[in-house]
């Protein structure tokens, strides 16, 4: 073949798979921002932020083609579509455990997010302790030319299970699969101790919880007693006053 014409033809694939990868950019932009607005919007409401920490990546080419070999995937763009589902994914940290779900259910109430798969290794922890709530979700990419439905990979834990599973990585990494014996059973008592602190800092949480809406209830009614009534009813008054004013000076 002409050199001219083989790279022409290189070029040509290198572009495709760049727009291939760009619609999954895209993707975790849209499910980054969606993120971003529901903590911005709980901690106004509820004055408290369920979420501590996300990061996102793309699956790089090399990892990818590890997982077209490992599962003995095909190897068109079409097959890598459908079949490889976190090309794009998304890491939510949260302090507390009935945050992943609260965080999961804000997500999946959402009119263009489509839950497709969820697997919870919270409630069901892999047999080496590894806990995280992972959902495989399909969000819609408006193109100029086109809309495309992507899988992001939303991953959500506490902060104990992500340490937990870093640290496991990790060791994976260092003895390369084969981790001695004695690290994988030490391993397992740390995700149980990491179980056993997330349960101790959820029922604090619980508690100051109550705590601060008593004392949120108390100064309520100390407001509302008489006493102290005419000073916020004045001050509605006024404001009042000020709205007529501005409707008056419309008119
Ligand atoms: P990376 O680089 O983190 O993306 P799949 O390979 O996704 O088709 P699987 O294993 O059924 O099949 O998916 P699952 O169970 O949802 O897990 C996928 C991801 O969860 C992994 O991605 C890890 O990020 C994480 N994970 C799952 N099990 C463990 C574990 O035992 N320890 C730790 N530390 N992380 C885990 P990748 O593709 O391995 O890598």
């Amino acid at each position: 073949m002409n050199t001219n014409i083989q790279i022409n033809k290189l070029k040509a694939m290198a572009d495709e798979l760049k727009r291939f990868m760009l619609v999954y950019k895209f993707a975790l932009d849209e499910v980054n921002t969606k993120i971003s607005i529901l903590k911005e919007e709980f901690q106004f409401i509820h004055d408290y932020n369920p979420i501590e920490h996300t990061s996102s990546r793309l699956k790089s080419p090399e990892s990818i083609l590890g997982k077209i070999v490992r599962k003995n995937m095909e190897p068109t763009l079409p097959a890598i579509k459908e079949s490889m589902r976190d090309i794009a994914g998304i890491r939510i940290t949260c302090s507390f455990r009935s945050d992943i779900y609260r965080i999961k259910e804000m997500l999946c109430n959402q009119k263009d997010i489509e839950l497709v798969e969820c697997k919870d290794y919270i409630e069901n922890p892999k047999k080496n302790g590894y806990q995280s709530l992972h959902l495989i979700v399909k969000v819609p990419v408006f193109m100029s030319d086109r809309e495309e439905k992507v899988y992001v990979e939303i991953q959500i834990r506490t902060i104990a299970m992500d340490f937990w599973a870093s640290l496991e990585h990790k060791i994976y990494y260092k003895y390369d699969n084969v981790v001695p014996e004695r690290l994988t059973a030490e391993l397992k008592e740390a995700a149980l101790a990491a179980t056993e602190l997330d349960r101790k800092m959820e029922a604090l949480h619980q508690e100051v919880k109550e705590l601060k809406s008593d004392d949120e209830n108390k100064l309520m009614e100390f407001h509302l007693e008489e006493k102290h009534f005419n000073i916020p009813m004045k001050l509605i008054e006024m404001v009042g006053e000020g709205i007529n004013d501005k409707d008056k000076l419309k008119k």
